[in-house]
């Protein structure tokens, strides 16, 4: 059992039924998401002490969340309480033809009004092993920036690990001063999940050459990202494949020591809902860092918890290791390099 800190924004969801849009909703249903509690929420699960850092508000809105993180078994020791509001999102849940569509309303959230000065980070990381955070904290308001830089400035002080996921999202900020933000955090990273877009977008890496396979590109991007941030050893990404409207393929990329390691393509039938399949596969490999597990082994338990997650509603993954491991075992799929 290892201590984690993540640090962001937990967000009440609003969604639809399937089949039917925003404007004709009569009934919604409610659930909590946020990338970081998310995270937080898997690796409680399997067996880690997990601290969740945010601010919510005083409210009983405030109170519920709270409720939910430690009913998954997360600290709320470090969860501020105060500001406005609760941040939230409403999912206009896709089908067929139509894909899934999120709303913001999150703007002046307890979490956004942060002020740096709020969140004692001594105390949060003393005996930390991991601290995990996203690109969406640093979106949520022009200050955010330095509080996260901050934040992962004062866990490598403290000597915790820094794992920090790029989640790029284009309604929360552009994408130049996303940019921006990214090259600053990068050299305080140890474990870095991105992927072939982030390394052409962001980080301004040359196309590979069109005759590599999908592999070896992505190890040619991950090759050069350790060029420039000697800091980052470890980076991780899916490869996703829409077969159909409710069918996906799934395979795991996972890149140590200068090497790729590849999990089995899985077939995903039926989704029910996608969202937090991202962090599902996050927590699996972090989970999987802190056990010292063999890359192979990381690499399918990892994208077997992404693949279960898209078999429940809401945004957390809440499958046990044994779960995971008996899928992964008893689920075939194809090596594809
Ligand atoms: O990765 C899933 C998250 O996107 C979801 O839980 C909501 O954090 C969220 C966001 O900001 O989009």
């Amino acid at each position: 059992m290892k201590k984690v800190i993540t640090f962001g924004e937990i967000l009440l969801r609003l969604s639809t039924s399937v089949g039917e849009r925003l404007s004709q909703a009569g009934q919604i249903k409610m659930h909590y998401g946020g990338a970081e509690a998310n995270v937080g929420i898997s690796l409680a699960r399997f067996g880690h002490e997990v601290s969740f850092v945010s601010k919510v508000p005083d409210n009983p809105l405030g109170l519920a969340v709270e409720g939910h993180l430690r009913a998954h078994g997360v600290s709320t020791q470090f969860l501020l309480k105060g500001g406005e509001r609760l941040g939230t999102y409403y999912l206009e849940s896709g089908v067929g033809p139509r894909s899934a569509q999120v709303t913001y309303d999150r703007k002046y959230s307890s979490i956004s009004q942060l002020a740096i000065d709020e969140l004692d980070f001594d105390a949060i990381f003393k005996q930390a092993d991991l601290f995990h955070v996203t690109g969406i904290t640093a979106a949520l308001a022009p200050p955010m920036k330095e509080v996260v830089l901050h934040s992962l400035k004062k866990a490598k002080e403290h000597g915790v690990s820094t794992s920090f996921d790029f989640n790029y999202r284009a309604k929360l900020w552009s994408h130049e001063e996303a940019g921006d933000a990214f090259k600053a955090f990068l050299p305080y990273v140890d474990i870095c999940s991105c992927g072939e877009l982030d390394a052409l977008s962001f980080l301004g890496i040359e196309k590979a050459d069109v005759s590599l396979t999908k592999a070896e590109k992505l190890e040619y991007y991950y090759g050069k990202i350790s060029e420039m941030y000697p800091n980052i050893q470890t980076m991780y990404s899916t490869f996703r494949e829409v077969v159909s409207a409710s069918t996906n393929t799934l395979q795991g990329n996972f890149y140590t020591n200068g090497k790729l390691h590849q999990s089995r393509v899985f077939q995903i039938d039926h989704i029910v809902d996608r969202v937090g399949g991202g962090d599902a596969f996050a927590a699996g490999v972090l989970h999987g860092i802190l056990e010292g597990t063999a890359p192979d082994e990381l690499i399918t338990f990892a994208t077997a918890a992404s693949v279960l997650k898209h078999s429940i509603h809401g945004d957390c993954n809440l499958f046990s290791p044994e779960e995971i491991d008996t899928f992964a075992s008893s689920t075939p799929g194809k090596i594809v390099r």
